[in-house]
């Protein structure tokens, strides 16, 4: 147990191949199961244009608040089972996945060691997971702003909602 009790963890799930939306249902679902994890809210799934890598399929995204009282390193940990365990396919950084998992934001912390880095360096650029959490976490700020303004503000064209947040 963490001397901290139970954290928000906020995720962001995403995938272009095979089933992602069965891929993202079932790494909630393992995260869920784990006795120190919790599943408490999830933003719509959201059909996404590919960003960084531009000639691969469209993405599905969403987000998730997760309760957890376990480090970030353990929880990391635990993503990087559940991605193996749905089978990704790690090649191309940026290129076509079954499923990422990828940890936005843990708590209040800043983390910048190898392999972990939180928030997630790259959030602010990407409507893709902004969109999403700002459903579920629009007061959450971020280098001074509320995610709902940084979505706002973020290019959200192409993208289009695929399922409501009764997916999970
Ligand atoms: N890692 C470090 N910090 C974190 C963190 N906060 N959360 C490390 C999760 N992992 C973190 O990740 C490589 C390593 O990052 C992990 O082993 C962990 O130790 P990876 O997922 O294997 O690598 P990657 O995903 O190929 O690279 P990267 O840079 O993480 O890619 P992104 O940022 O995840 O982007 N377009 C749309 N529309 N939707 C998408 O979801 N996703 C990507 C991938 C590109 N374009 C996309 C989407
Ligand atoms: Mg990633």
């Amino acid at each position: 147990m963490s001397s901290r009790g139970e954290e928000q963890v906020l995720i962001g799930l995403g995938g272009n191949i095979g089933a992602p939306l069965a891929s993202m249902r079932s790494a909630l679902q393992a995260l869920d199961k784990h006795p120190l994890c919790r599943v408490v809210k999830v933003s719509s799934v959201w059909r996404t244009p590919p960003w960084g890598v531009t000639d691969q399929p469209d993405f599905l995204n969403a987000c998730a608040d997760i309760r957890t009282s376990l480090e970030p390193r353990a929880f990391l940990e635990l993503c990087l089972v559940i991605e193996q365990e749905l089978k990704r396919v790690r090649d191309v950084r940026w290129g076509p996945r079954s499923i990422d998992m990828d940890i936005l934001f843990f708590g209040d912390r800043e983390i910048s060691e190898p392999g972990l880095i939180v928030p997630h360096p790259r959030l602010a650029e990407r409507a893709f997971v902004l969109v999403p959490l700002a459903q579920i976490a629009p007061e959450k700020m971020h280098k001074g702003k509320p995610v709902s303004e940084l979505a706002l503000k973020s290019d959200q064209s192409g993208m289009t909602v695929q399922q409501g947040p009764d997916w999970f």
